[in-house]
């Protein structure tokens, strides 16, 4: 007995001659068992949940300690966002930038068509219609992704709002972004046997491909997050980027925040911070100071645009939390730990003997009889962490206990102030304000950051990542740069502020130099005391810094070094620092702003004066 939808019966009733060509032409590439279209419903994601516990591909966890909830282990080769098989397919390789791995256009369609063809035979094809932003909302946008796999289907569901209200936009004339996912893993082989399943199937070879201007997604091989729940990074990101560069507006690696002082004032905060840098923390922070209150609007994406008032206005386009599990507990993250107190997806983390999850950072010892990510019992003698450093959880944001009531205005909210941060365990101070737009766009353009595991690479090492959007810009990040740039020139007197923020330095014996998480506030607090103008700032080279007595350290007696180390600026470091940002900035060659350029040697002339 199946309820799910099947492809005939919503043919006759919904849908475009151009979605429902195209799906038929998918299918006849595809060579799909069976095809289902998903309408988002609760009945439907029940299914799929059966079919996969049955499968093998999610455990329940305890109806007790985790209602509703599953885990998941992923194949210890897909276990993070893949960067180096991220492609731009832009008709001209300039166009993609010396961020993004270029790919000819019909190279790329020709290996996709030799790869999709018959990829999902002996597999149920799911057509997921998808809208980011409310269903029909003035900045929304709607897509369809093509999945072989339940895990991706269930998880799009809780990641957008996917919905058979979508067919009906896209039949009524809706621009729509097609997005074609297989994990790559045929169940028939070529001479028609079968091949048995495996709980999560995937392939050696990845390519995650996108064409900009034909605004196309093309995914191979991954079936772990970003990889594969297309309508994130994929479209809300690199092709949402290339759209909006188009129409003049902005898609952005931001968090989205309310924030109440105890007077009972307001602010909308959008904050840019590199993967797994604490966005999630960040946008469901318990202030350590009273009084104060957050509301999460948004963990991951923000679309920005000037709206008809003059200012700007950020709207998340996501339904859920793809949250990073180590490093999220009890004390960092109260909020996000009753989020996931039911009804979450868990994906590599560690199995408790009675059910439940755990992982590094939780704030409770592991217990014993621990199972591992990879399912083996764990060993703590072997250093090997339990849980995966990029083990995730998948829940609704509707889970969230500080989600502002209206997180779907169709418009979003006003911004106030944008908030730009890396991981730094030098250099960076903790908190600078932006001394005016173009500064703050330089101070975006040459964010960097410690890598982490979110994606492959070396986990520690420095790299420039300009506005948290180094893997997720769709077009050249220079470019992106002029749109910031001219967006500031469109809101002129109305512009929010920029400030960047460095929660990570440490000193010379490796502690961190900021307690961070709640005490976040505290910085925060001088941010809305300065847009409300009352407090001065110092000037400094890197802009304008907080006076020693207005950041409130009240009930936190620190030492005054540690104070001055989190605020000083070493003028040494940092000449070495306009080096390497110089390189960085030289790689965009003519596109390159010419403000940005003056920026730095505005800096550069700044520090000069202290190091002669
Ligand atoms: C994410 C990421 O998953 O940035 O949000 O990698
Ligand atoms: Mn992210």
């Amino acid at each position: 007995m199946s309820t799910l939808l099947e492809a005939p019966a919503v043919t006759a009733s919904r849908g475009s001659a151009s979605l429902h060509a195209w799906v038929a032409r998918m299918r006849a590439l595809l060579l799909p068992e069976r095809v289902v279209w998903c309408d988002g419903s609760e009945a439907q994601r029940e299914l799929l949940l059966a079919e996969m516990v049955d499968s093998g591909t999610l455990l329940p966890l305890s109806e007790e300690l985790r209602p509703g909830s599953f885990l998941a282990r992923s194949d210890p080769d897909d276990v993070a966002r893949l960067e180096s098989r991220t492609f731009i397919c832009s008709a001209r390789e300039a166009d993609a930038g010396p961020n993004n791995i270029w790919r000819e256009p019909s190279l790329m369609r020709a290996e996709l068509d030799e790869r999709f063809a018959g990829v999902m035979r002996g597999r149920t094809l799911y057509v997921l219609p998808f809208s980011m932003g409310p269903v029909g909302g003035p900045l929304s946008r709607v897509g369809v992704q093509l999945t072989d796999s339940p895990y991706v289907a269930v998880s799009t569901a809780v990641m957008t709002r996917v919905s058979a209200e979508v067919v009906d936009l896209i039949e009524a004339g809706a621009d729509w972004v097609p997005a074609v996912h297989s994990v790559g893993m045929p169940l028939v082989d070529e001479r028609g046997r079968r091949i048995a399943d495996v709980p999560w199937p995937c392939n050696e070879t990845k390519i995650i491909a996108h064409f900009p201007e034909t605004r196309e997604i093309w995914s191979y091989g991954s079936g772990y997050g970003g990889n594969a729940i297309l309508a994130k990074k994929c479209f809300a990101l690199r092709i949402a980027s290339a759209i909006g560069r188009d129409e003049g507006w902005l898609a952005e690696h931001m968090l989205l925040t309310r924030i109440t002082s105890p007077e009972g004032r307001s602010f909308h905060v959008a904050a840019a911070f590199p993967s797994a840098c604490g966005k999630t923390n960040f946008a469901m922070m318990q202030p350590s100071l009273p009084g104060w209150r957050v509301e999460m609007l948004g963990d991951d994406i923000t679309w920005l645009s000037r709206g008809p008032d003059g200012r700007l206005w950020g709207m998340n386009p996501e339904a859920g939390l793809f949250g990073v599990a180590p490093g999220t507990g009890h004390s960092t993250n109260p909020v996000a730990m009753r989020t996931i107190a039911q009804r979450t997806i868990f994906t590599n983390v560690a199995l408790t003997p009675d059910g439940d999850v755990w992982w590094e950072g939780i704030g409770t010892p592991a217990p014993e009889g621990l199972i591992d990510w990879r399912g083996e019992p764990w060993d703590p003698a072997r250093g090997a962490p339990a849980a995966h450093p990029n083990a995730r959880f998948t829940v609704a944001l509707e889970e969230c206990p500080s989600l502002a009531e209206d997180w779907d205005a169709p418009r979003g909210v006003p911004i106030d102030a944008i908030v730009l941060g890396g991981r730094r365990s030098d250099t960076v101070p903790l908190v600078t304000e932006a001394r005016d737009w173009q500064h703050g766009v330089f101070l975006g353009a040459t964010m960097s950051s410690q890598r982490t595991a979110a994606a492959e690479g070396t986990v520690g090492e420095v790299r420039f990542d300009p506005f948290a959007m180094q893997p997720f810009c769709g077009y050249d990040l220079a470019d992106h740069w002029t749109e910031w740039l001219r967006l500031g020139e469109r809101l002129g007197a109305r512009a929010p502020r920029i400030f960047r923020v460095n929660w990570f330095r440490r000193d010379a014996d490796g502690r961190f130099l900021w307690p961070g998480f709640g005490e976040n506030v505290r910085v925060v607090d001088w941010m809305l005391r300065r847009l409300g103008g009352e407090v001065p700032a110092s000037e400094s080279v890197l802009g304008l810094v907080p006076e020693r007595r207005d950041l409130d350290l009240e009930g936190r007696p620190l030492p005054a070094e540690d104070i001055e180390a989190r605020r000083g600026v070493d003028p040494d470091a940092w000449w070495r620092e306009t080096q390497v940002i110089e390189h960085h900035l030289d790689g965009y060659g003519l596109r390159l702003p010419a403000a940005l350029t003056e920026e730095l040697l505005r800096l550069r002339c700044g520090l000069w004066e202290h190091i002669r």
